[in-house]
């Protein structure tokens, strides 16, 4: 049984291929900076979208054709969505996908009728795993759609609904671990407020630190070893969201003895959202250890809101792709795909074109970004930009053995200040054009 009999598995063609369903960059094998391009981007199909998106927005109903869902709750149908799920990924050679507990399976009657659907539909995904060899990237516990969750999971004011998101928490890392995901991912979709006149903000602060420390206590329990992800998101669905950013995340992990245990999941459109671009937080999160995975889409520039769309622009993947490879690579992490097709689009075909596309602008991003750092355009003009700070003055300030009087003095002796160079922005820009 095939649910997409028109399309066999995707082939790697080359960039002279005019072939709408074939990679032109994406060449699994191919090493790129001694790794191999499967090794690098470790591409990831996400459930939410991919499987449940029905092109529903807040002015209308789905739109999307999917001939094998039947629409209803039922178990049978979240089975066979694990089969359309595999035989995608495989057909895209995705080596990875990514689920919430709630996209997989239903939610049931009561949270034991819950568990039991998921571990259901984690024995039919154990055993498509082990069919095909794809991966778990990550999982984790839709705390947000339920009405019950309307002020928040583990920052609502019900101290009741902070232990089911607990449980639900508790359930979604054992079924994560029996799958073998290599990360658990937090966002914290309802965690923020509306409005500052009726919230705690320093007690749901504190609670959401003691959820997380729950998970990690727990996580130890049970022996997973994946690695802690918490997604950064300004705004959406709440006008506030504590873990705005990856500086806001990075503090509030600091605060509260988190840093340890956890990296971020940063994804482009929630960059955008919180007024920074993908390359900013990239490398902010890198900076301090903490880029973790990311969630690969783009928002219109023209709409503020998280559209996810899939990403196709070479200069954005470029930017992640220097990012990235700068601070080292995708650890546990990968690219993952967190973008929906528009509602326009809503035939099956649409889904393998969507995803095509961003695989291959990574690919070609990653090609762009090793090029550049190969003939070391950026590095070497970033190094002599500050390279009066490798002089003896600059040593000592940077090894903490200067004061403000040592400074004034030495300022006083100098009189004035050395002449500036320029910046040169202009110039690297049309440099980084040069690749494109
Ligand atoms: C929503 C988030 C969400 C997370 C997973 O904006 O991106 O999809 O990635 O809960
Ligand atoms: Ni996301
Ligand atoms: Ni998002």
């Amino acid at each position: 049984m095939s649910y997409f009999p028109e399309v066999n598995s995707i082939q790697y063609e080359g960039p002279q291929s005019r072939n709408p369903l074939a990679f032109r960059w994406y060449n699994a094998d191919e090493v790129v900076e001694g790794k191999t391009m499967r090794d690098h981007m470790r591409f990831s199909v996400v459930y939410w979208h991919t499987l449940r998106g029905t092109g529903g927005d807040p002015f209308g109903p789905g739109t999307a054709l999917r001939p094998w869902d039947d629409g209803s709750n039922s178990l049978d149908n979240a089975l066979k969505r694990v089969e359309v799920a595999f035989e995608f990924c495989q057909k895209l050679s995705a080596p990875y996908y990514a689920f919430h507990d709630r996209d997989v399976a239903p939610e049931g009657a009561s949270l034991a009728e819950s568990h039991a659907n998921f571990d259901r539909i984690a024995k039919a995904l154990k055993e498509q795993q082990a069919h095909t060899g794809i991966k778990l990237l990550w999982g984790t516990a839709n705390l947000f759609s339920h009405p019950r969750f309307m002020h928040g999971a583990a920052t609502s004011c019900n101290v009741d609904v902070f232990a089911y998101a607990a449980a639900q928490v508790k359930k979604c890392l054992e079924v994560t671990k029996e799958l073998g995901g290599e990360n658990y991912v937090f966002w914290g979709g309802r965690e923020g407020y509306q409005n500052l006149y009726n919230t705690n903000m320093q007690r749901e602060l504190d609670h959401l630190a003691r959820f997380f420390h729950m998970a990690v206590d727990y996580a130890k329990q049970i022996g997973f070893h994946g690695q802690f992800l918490i997604e950064p998101k300004p705004k959406e669905p709440t006008k506030h969201q504590y873990d705005s950013d990856a500086a806001a995340c990075l503090n509030f992990l600091r605060a509260y003895d988190l840093l340890p245990h956890f990296k971020l999941n940063l994804e482009t459109n929630h960059a955008t959202l919180a007024g920074h671009t993908m390359m900013h937080e990239l490398d902010y999160a890198g900076h301090q250890g903490a880029l973790g995975s990311i969630d690969a889409n783009t928002g219109d520039l023209l709409l503020g809101w998280d559209t996810d769309q899939f990403p196709t622009d070479y200069y954005l993947t470029a930017q992640c792709m220097l990012m990235i490879l700068k601070h080292g690579g995708l650890k546990t992490g990968g690219v993952n795909f967190d973008a929906k097709v528009r509602r326009e689009s809503f035939e099956p075909i649409d889904l393998f074109h969507a995803h095509i596309g961003g695989m291959d602008a990574f690919a070609r991003g990653l090609k762009i970004a090793a090029a550049i750092r190969a003939d070391g355009v950026l590095d070497n003009f970033v190094k002599q930009r500050y390279s009066s700070w490798d002089g003896d003055l600059g040593q000592k300030i940077e090894a903490g053995k200067s004061s403000l009087a040592d400074l004034e003095a030495y300022m006083l002796g100098r009189g004035e200040a050395a002449p500036n160079a320029s910046g040169r922005q202009e110039m690297l820009e049309n440099i980084i054009n040069m690749y494109m």
